[in-house]
């Protein structure tokens, strides 16, 4: 036999027995390879005669075109053989349940804006939006808060370095009363909006973060008075907490922008050391707590809102949206609002798809 004949014969035994394709890659790299012996043999073709190397090169290159073609089909072969495998070990149990998929929830200050648009929906107010980036008129002077007004100075506020199209200073709104100024000035009276939104000063401890949520609520109409401000308010904060027996007490207070300015507060019992809402605080063991500011819109506000104040009266509140969750739910560090702790999110978040109701009360959990 031929020793081409013979490495042949070799070569289709042992590929034919090659059980998979690191064997067969051995066996590849043994004939083919640079130092493999069809290779050693196509090297010989350069030492023939002429003569010799027109019989014997058409013989040799027929070995490794053979090699080569047995190698490709085992291959084949041996790659079927193997998805046959992989496919067999992964079948399918379609009876499983299926896994569950990870699901976000609703942030807590999400929902509890969306319960407050609910409520005051209901009492006819409207949802009314601005921007975050203001300009120091909008934010101060419209608010009858002038120059010299301390929530003005550079430690309490952020003040961008651009200047405003009208001359002002740019910065981040401390409060969304300018929603309500601007909403004035473009639609005029009679009016009910509440305003929520993200508001901004510079401030951080563990009770204060440079960033917080606020709602404020504005009517304007003619011959509004405290009376309706006070009912307004007892009528929100029953549906809110989902309890009638929410009682409050106005307080006389001082805001720039109202006048008189009065802040709210609820009753509360102390219950095991811990603060529920409900009754009056003058009761024994009970208490009162501080929850908003609100007042008389202050005439000089209604007219730099482009409005006469001998014609339309007005009321003003304004709450932190966060505290409100806070009281409601039970978180008690405010700044873990703001981490973005996935866990602490599926603890305190609600399911997306379970819509607050008056009737049916908040939604459900996450
Ligand atoms: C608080 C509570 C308050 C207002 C906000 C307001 C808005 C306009 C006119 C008059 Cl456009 N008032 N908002 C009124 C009273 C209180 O917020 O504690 N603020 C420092």
């Amino acid at each position: 036999m031929s020793e081409t004949q013979s490495i042949e014969n070799d070569a289709k035994a042992r590929i034919a027995a090659a059980a998979d394709l690191a064997a067969l890659e051995v066996l590849r790299v043994e004939f083919l390879g640079k130092q493999g012996s069809v290779s050693a043999l196509m090297k010989t073709l350069g030492k023939m005669s002429p003569e010799e190397r027109q019989t014997r090169g058409p013989e040799i290159q027929a070995l490794r075109q053979a090699v080569t073609d047995e190698l490709a089909a085992r291959k084949d072969v041996l790659e079927a053989e193997a998805l046959e495998a992989k496919l067999a070990a992964e079948t399918l149990d379609l009876t499983l349940p299926a896994s569950e998929a990870p699901c976000g929830s609703v942030h807590p200050v999400s929902q509890v804006m969306d319960e407050l648009a609910e409520i005051f929906a209901d009492l006819g107010f409207a949802v009314a939006t601005g921007p975050e980036i203001e300009d120091d008129w909008y934010n101060f002077t419209a608010l009858n808060m002038p120059e010299s007004h301390p929530a003005r100075a550079m430690h309490d506020t952020f003040y961008f370095p651009d200047t405003a199209p009208k001359g002002g200073k740019m910065l981040l709104r401390t409060h969304t009363s300018p929603v309500q100024v601007r909403t004035m000035l473009a639609e005029g009276a009679p009016l009910r909006i509440i305003a929520p939104g993200r508001v901004y000063r510079s401030d951080s401890d563990a009770t204060h973060t440079p960033m917080f949520h606020q709602i404020e609520g504005l009517v304007i109409d003619k011959g509004i008075h405290l009376g309706h401000l006070k009912w307004t308010l007892e009528t929100f904060l029953k549906a809110f907490f989902e309890n009638e027996d929410i009682v409050i007490r106005l307080r006389p207070s001082y805001f720039p922008f109202t006048e008189p300015s009065v802040e709210a507060d609820v009753g509360f019992e102390l219950v095991d050391g811990k603060r529920v809402l409900g009754g009056s605080g003058d009761k024994p063991g009970h208490g009162w707590m501080e929850l908003l500011g609100s007042g008389m819109v202050n005439r000089r506000v209604i007219e730099m809102s482009g409005l006469d104040p001998d014609e339309w009266q007005g009321f003003a509140f304004g709450i932190g949206v966060d505290r409100l969750a806070m009281l409601k739910y039970g978180m008690d560090d405010l700044r873990a609002f703001f981490d973005g702790d996935a866990r602490w999110l599926q603890h305190y978040g609600f399911s997306a798809l379970a819509q607050p109701t008056l009737s049916a009360g908040v939604g459900e959990r996450a």
